[in-house]
């Protein structure tokens, strides 16, 4: 069975961090009432939903995503690369101490969930201007002795790895190959995005199906093309604030706790 650890927007979402949007108005109300289909949809996929209150003076709290890594023998409690995220940090390691023992990556070292990509036992690492050299070293130290290998990808052009690459199946992604190259996931199946649709590579992998924004609609057809089944959101005004569809939650498998 698998929880997903979710957190309601912030009302403070308008300052969220931005790297490669300008900023345009979010609609709060509609980002709430997006936010939480989305949590609708995992229920309706077989999660358990755990949802923390929102972080009132943390823009970008509602990505809880990268506030850690969840893996089946630990959960690493990440360093946010973004000054204003690393409060967001504490709420989640609460929660997550109930499932699995936690690990810490301190400074110097940074590291967003976003840039952390698993694979069974392989691990890769995107080195984004989120996640850094020391934050990589930190996580290979503390996940090497319990069978994790760390692998490094070279990404470019995208905030956060899983922008640039997801998982869409046991041994299928979805990748944007201009932002991170294919070749670094050896063994895998890849299905590529829409040359139209950039941001497309980003989905939630529940099971066998998967979590996907409803705007890209030309990769969400060849998703399908490819035997997968592709369960629509709309995240619109969370893509605002360069929020995809995995930043949203933390699935953990509780039958390892
Ligand atoms: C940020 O820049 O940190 C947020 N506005 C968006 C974070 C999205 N998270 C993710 O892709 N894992």
């Amino acid at each position: 069975m698998a929880l997903a650890i979710t957190r309601a927007v912030s009302p403070a979402i308008q300052h969220c961090e931005l790297t490669h949007l300008s900023r345009q108005p979010i609609d709060l109300e509609a980002a709430m009432r997006q936010h939480e289909s989305y949590e609708q949809c995992l229920v309706d996929l077989g999660c358990e939903l755990l949802r923390l209150p929102a972080g009132q003076e943390m823009p970008d709290s509602v990505f809880v995503e990268d506030t850690a890594i969840v893996l089946d023998h630990c959960a690493v409690i990440a360093r946010p690369g973004a000054e204003s995220r690393r409060q967001e940090t504490q709420a989640v390691a609460e929660v997550l101490g109930g499932y699995r023992t936690l690990f810490h990556i301190n400074t110097p070292g940074t590291i967003d969930g976003g840039d952390v990509l698993v694979i069974g036992r392989n691990l890769y690492v995107g080195l984004s201007s989120r996640t850094n050299f020391n934050g990589m070293e930190q996580l290979r130290a503390l996940v090497s002795p319990l069978g994790y290998h760390v692998n490094v990808v070279p990404v470019k052009d995208c905030l956060h790895l899983k922008t640039a690459v997801s998982r869409v199946g046991t041994t299928t992604l979805l990748i944007n190959s201009k932002w991170v190259d294919s070749s670094s996931f050896e063994g895998m199946n890849v299905v590529e995005v829409d040359p139209r649709e950039p941001m497309a590579a980003n989905a939630l992998l529940i099971g066998e199906r998967v979590v996907y924004a409803a705007s890209h609609k030309r990769t969400r057809e060849r998703l399908e093309g490819a035997g997968i089944s592709v369960h629509t959101v709309d995240v619109s005004e969370l893509a605002k604030a360069e929020g995809g569809v995995t930043c949203c939650s933390l699935i953990v498998d509780v039958s390892h706790s």
